[in-house]
Parts: structure tokens; sequence; C-alpha cells
């Protein structure tokens, strides 16, 4: 997903873009850092962007970094409710596959066009499978982040 011409590599263009889409930032636990400087520090000698056991390293990194910031009071669950409730558009406390379509689709993401692959990144969520995803799934997704 993330390496957009399948060479292998992702360059800091890449991760800054598919991060952009899907509405991450990676200012997580600590101030906003340049993306680029940022995703510098992973790359190595020689290299022009990512190789996948570099991704791998940033994304432990930042799990890590997330995970820290977790047990500090309710700001996070609070910033998390806010982000949640821009998807449960009924206010029911779940998140349904139409729910997240019509997000997609505001987004501009191509993926809204398919059910078939909305129901898909519900799924990957729905750990209870009841077919929607609620509160704790999405902490759940939004923590493991950007491999959903
Ligand atoms: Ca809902
Ligand atoms: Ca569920």
């Amino acid at each position: 997903m993330f390496d957009r011409d399948g060479d292998g590599v992702i360059t800091p263009a890449e991760l800054s873009g598919a991060l952009g889409r899907l509405g991450l930032s990676l200012g997580v636990g600590g101030p906003p850092a340049p993306l680029d400087a940022f995703v510098a520090a992973y790359v190595a000698p020689g290299m022009a962007g990512l190789r996948f056991v570099d991704f791998e390293a940033l994304h432990a990194d930042l799990a890590a970094a997330d995970d820290a910031t977790h047990g500090q009071g309710n700001k996070e669950d609070e910033e998390m409710m806010e982000a949640f409730r821009v998807f449960d558009e009924d206010g029911d406390g779940y998140i349904s596959a139409a729910e997240l379509q019509a997000v997609l689709m505001r987004m501009g993401l191509p993926e809204a066009g398919c059910l078939a692959r909305v129901r898909d990144m519900i799924a990957a969520a729905d750990r209870n499978s009841d077919g929607r995803v609620d509160f704790d799934e999405f902490k759940a997704m939004m923590a493991g982040g950007i491999d959903v």
C-alpha cells in the first residue's frame, strides 16, 4: 500500500502521501517533527527510501511511542472519541460499513467506490465479528496504526 511504484522501497514522499490519505500524522507522543527528517532516520545509508525491514523498524517504534502515551489520563481517549464520532455518524456507538464508506468518500479515497473493500477494512478491525467497529475496536485499530 505504501510502496506505490512497487520497487521495494518506500520513499519519504510515498510514506507521507499514504499517511496523509489515511488521515494519520506521525506526531504521536511528541512534538510534530518534519516527516522527512523522521523517516530519514530509518533510511539506510545509500538508499532512497525505506526497505521493508526499515519500515518494520519505523512501525515498531511508532507503536511503542503510541503505547507509551497510553495511560496518561483521558485526553488521548477524548481525542480518539472525537475521531470515532467522525466515523459514527448516527451516534449509535458503532461504525458500520456504510458509515466508513461515507467517510472514505469524503476523503476522496478510491476504496469508497467498492463496498467489498470497505467491508474488508471493517472486518480487519472487527475483533468480535459483529460486522461493525465499536470504540474499543477502533482504538485498537488506530493503535495498530497503519497495517489496517
Ligand atoms: Ca453508527
Ligand atoms: Ca465489532
